[in-house]
């Protein structure tokens, strides 16, 4: 989410105490309805700024982030000015001699005196540019967590909140030709009303996580489209026919959008409304569907005015039936896995096309279709790995657990993340279902919040599944019932549990009853933590083999569940979540992998594989 800077400019405290209270203020800033956000970035030409990029940590209270009287501080570092050695002393700062980091990245795993990190850091590059006449240029920041204030030559162009969904800042005016500099404070305080709240069980990694770049378009540009196969009530094999929406920024109604698919068959052309929205319906003659077992794109142009653009765009129909979920119209059962944006053997944030196609191989050898990326969007190109390699995929906005429900703003941040997910990954054939939470306490604001989510999340695509990964309540003996009110609103129900872990034992799972709503239901998580080469009796903790037994007394018991459409168990990797200290067994890592975070895989891992290859776990009717 994209936040005005007059906003937060615009605070004047008067005394200490108002002071502090407006520094809480912004720590809650207001959040504003989506600005432009670019789509299908990865397939612009952009300038890239990834690189080394100087640094300088500001500890708390981030005396250069804010003034004394709580106010985001326009005139500290963000001026990048140079140390007057030999003249008045007034700058105790100096970036041009700063060390670096690279970006993307997160600085806990680059500098070890920022391992465990969570507060300011100040990054700072140069870069040339040359301006040109008739376009716009915005600085896109792929995901900086958690919130960034971002200054190009002196000026403040955004304040963004969200640590896993990207922004775009425009930077037309402030730009010059030659040398340019741009300034960003990314902060990775956790905030009681921030989403995710405090108390996560994953590694707060702070920075710019992912790429950054500029990118300059015409002055009137294509900034968002939606383009998917027809989505009828009833699913019809026969109807091939490509429909949705072409944005154009401040076009002129009426101005002509052509989208071609030439190897579907299909081109059109049709005229932007007053908004800027070209609607549009065309037939393509030929079309493959999208599917695991043929994972079918199509290059996609699509051009209004000066701009145009092209994308990988597969065509498929995900809906639900009673209890069943269908994919182009077939019973589809889900065998996936759980994954942290975490990368393999390297460790660190996720970022990179080998992070994607090392955890899209994982997949694959367990022979899973299903990815569930927890708990927060991961990476595009996990996405766009995901589309090509037949994965389908779970996306999560990062309500984890305890949120501050109850407040209008935090509902406020949740859609705001909710809308950029969606813009982002709307085009992904792989993205089957959009995830408003995971594991929040039932309570009549939290069914509201999220009701209202779920609602917003299918208003704004009505063509994918909602889902939500729900806990509790506590078993009675051996039943489970699943009656979370929430679970109205969803089409299709996660449902998490650690029979055998945390409560109970691994063989109570066979004898287990579920009640659940008459929904397609996902068990969303499940599993035990093993350390890699630990070895030892079935019912030896932290064992590998109990791990594996665990999983096998869940899979008698899943298969029992007549609504089950999907397992993912908890989790393909290992990964980092400081609140796991246990010596030699944890050291800093949740053990629930399949696979350690240096790429070994455990028994766990062919128990999974074996059930997936046999279609043990379940049936898609
Ligand atoms: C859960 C959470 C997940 C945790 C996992 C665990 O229920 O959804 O984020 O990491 O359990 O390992 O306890």
């Amino acid at each position: 989410m994209v936040v005005s800077s007059r906003r937060a400019r615009g605070l004047r405290p008067k005394n200490l105490a108002t002071a502090m209270f407006f520094s809480l203020a912004l720590r809650v800033v207001a959040q504003e309805p989506l600005q432009t956000l670019l789509v299908d970035l990865d397939h612009r030409n952009v300038i890239s700024l990834d690189g080394d990029w100087h640094y300088l940590v500001d500890q708390s209270p981030a005396r250069a982030l804010y003034t004394s009287t709580g106010q985001l501080n326009d005139r500290s570092y963000a001026l990048n000015e140079h140390p007057n050695i030999v003249g008045r002393h007034n700058q105790e700062y100096d970036f041009s001699t700063a060390p670096t980091l690279k970006v993307p990245g997160d600085w806990n795993t680059q500098v070890p005196q920022l391992f465990n990190y969570e507060g300011v850091v100040w990054y700072q590059r140069d870069f040339d540019f040359e301006p040109r006449s008739g376009t716009r240029t915005f600085l896109h920041v792929g995901a900086a967590n958690y919130r960034s204030h971002v200054w190009v030559n002196q000026k403040r162009v955004c304040d963004h909140e969200g640590g896993y969904t990207p922004f775009d800042c425009e930077v037309t005016t402030v730009l010059h030709p030659g040398s340019n500099f741009v300034v960003i404070a990314v902060d990775a305080t956790r905030l009681v009303d921030g989403i995710p709240s405090v108390g996560i069980d994953w590694f707060n990694y702070g920075g710019l996580t992912r790429d950054v770049s500029l990118v300059t378009v015409p002055r009137v540009f294509i900034d968002d489209y939606d383009i998917h196969l027809v989505h009828s009530p009833a699913f019809d094999p026969q109807k091939k026919e490509i429909t949705g929406y072409v944005h154009v920024l401040d076009a002129p109604a009426a101005t002509a959008v052509t989208i071609d698919i030439p190897e579907a068959g299909a081109e059109t052309t049709v005229r932007t409304a007053a908004d800027g929205t070209a609607t549009f319906s065309v037939n393509a003659t030929s079309l493959t569907l999208w599917s695991p077992e043929s994972p079918k794109l199509y290059k996609v142009h699509v051009a209004a005015g000066d701009d145009s653009l092209s994308d990988d765009i597969g065509f498929r129909d995900i809906r639900v039936d009673g209890t069943r979920i269908l994919l182009n119209g077939k019973a589809v059962f889900l065998q996936g896995a759980n994954m942290h944006a975490e990368a393999p053997v390297r460790g660190g944030r996720a970022w990179s096309q080998q992070d994607a196609d090392t955890i899209t191989g994982y997949l694959k050898d367990l022979h899973a279709n299903f990815v569930r990326l927890a708990h927060y969007p991961h990476d595009e190109r996990m996405e766009r790995a995901a589309d090509k390699a037949g994965i389908m995929v779970w996306s999560e906005i990062p309500n984890w657990q305890n949120i501050s429900f109850d407040k209008p703003e935090v509902y406020a941040k949740a859609a705001a993340m909710l809308r950029e997910m969606i813009r982002r990954d709307r085009n992904k054939a792989s993205v089957i279902l959009w995830s408003v939470s995971n594991e929040t306490p039932s309570n009549p604001s939290r069914t509201k919040f999220l009701t209202d989510l779920a609602n917003e999340a299918r208003r704004l695509d009505p063509t994918r599944l909602i889902t939500s990964a729900i806990i509790g309540p506590r078993p009675n003996g051996l039943e489970f019932v699943n009656n979370d009110p929430l679970c109205d609103a969803l089409d299709v129900i996660g449902q998490n549990e650690y029979i055998g872990w945390y409560e109970m034992t691994p063989e109570d799972a066979d004898k287990v009853h579920w009640t659940l709503p008459q929904k397609p239901v996902v068990m969303s998580e499940f599993g035990a933590e093993a350390k890699y080469g630990n070895h030892g009796a079935t019912n030896q903790r932290w064992s590998e083999e109990q791990q594996a037994s665990v999983l096998e007394h869940q899979f008698v018991m899943l298969r029992k569940i007549p609504q089950l459409r999907g397992v993912t168990p908890w989790i393909l990797m290992d990964f980092r979540s400081p609140t796991r200290n246990i010596p030699r067994l944890q050291d800093g890592y949740n053990r629930k992998g399949l696979i350690s975070e240096d790429g070994k895989k455990k028994l766990a891992f062919a128990t999974v594989q074996k059930a997936y290859a046999e279609h043990f776990a379940g049936k898609g009717e």
